[in-house]
């Protein structure tokens, strides 16, 4: 059996006392159950006041069988920072925004170089997507094309192999697009002129979407993070511009805030975040 655990976010106390309250033990500094294994759906860290202890905690987990973990868009951006090209670059911009948005994490790893780079070691190898015979995975959104075009540059437990970290940083690269869509979910372009203004007062022409949705949505049932959604459409949106879901397994997703305690969001997808 197993229990499937939302973002931690450097929140190991809270993970503690959660696997606790699910039946977990710590023997040899390793939470574990005897008949159970924990799901993680990714973004282990940034955020939270236990970025190291959060990680070390599930990473025990998972090498001892106790715990699968496949990557949230935290992991891959941690990656991306950590990692340089052959001129030196890393792979993310070291940006004012970008290190803010990662300071929880690089407060400590910074101060401990060596666990900073066994931990992008394992970040690295992390799975994107878990497929299992009786469930899926994945960050935010499972989309068949997205999954296929990532085939390409993965081991088969869909691994990135480590060669691809630069393309998948590249957004003239179809596997950006891919992992754009696993990772960060689905997002739809507003018809011809219509705009609107996020909470930054950026001029937005796309929109996060709720994109489980079982019968086609307009623009405003599908909107996530649009302050006022009665400036959008409210014209259907055409099926053809969804990632839609075969409903072959249930599926488990992380990474949207939706204020609702985890739950099913559909017949057969939950967001456990
Ligand atoms: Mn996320």
């Amino acid at each position: 059996m197993y229990d499937i655990v939302g973002d931690i976010h450097g929140y190991a106390d809270e993970l503690e006392l959660l696997l606790a309250k699910l039946g977990y033990q710590k023997k040899n500094s390793i939470w574990q159950h005897s008949e159970r294994t924990l799901i993680s759906v990714g973004d282990l860290i940034d955020r939270g006041p236990q970025q190291k202890r959060a990680v070390d905690i599930i990473r025990a987990m998972t090498a001892n069988g106790f715990a699968k973990t496949i990557m949230g868009n935290h992991e891959f951006n941690a990656v991306a920072y950590y990692v340089r090209d052959k001129n030196g670059e890393p792979l993310r911009a070291h940006t004012v925004k970008n290190r803010q948005q990662h300071l929880a994490f690089l407060n400590e790893a910074e101060a401990i170089p060596t666990w900073y780079h066994e931990a992008i070691s394992w970040f690295k190898q992390l799975p994107v997507l878990l497929d299992l015979p009786e469930l899926r995975v994945v960050h935010a959104c499972w989309h068949p094309t997205s999954v296929e075009v990532l085939k390409d540059y993965c081991t088969d437990n869909f691994t990135l192999k480590p060669s691809y970290f630069k393309q998948a940083n590249d957004s003239a690269h179809p596997l950006y697009h891919a992992l754009e869509v696993l990772m960060k979910g689905w997002e739809l372009s507003l018809p011809e002129g219509v705009s609107f203004n996020d909470k930054d007062g950026h001029k937005r022409d796309k929109i996060r979407t709720r994109w489980w949705l079982e019968q086609d949505g307009n623009y405003q049932d599908l909107a996530i993070g649009v302050p006022d959604v009665s400036i959008l459409p409210n014209e259907r949106v055409p099926s053809s511009q969804m990632p839609g879901y075969d409903n072959a397994k249930p599926l488990f997703i992380g990474h949207y805030w939706l204020h609702e305690s985890a739950e099913a969001v559909s017949a057969h997808i939950a967001c456990v975040d």
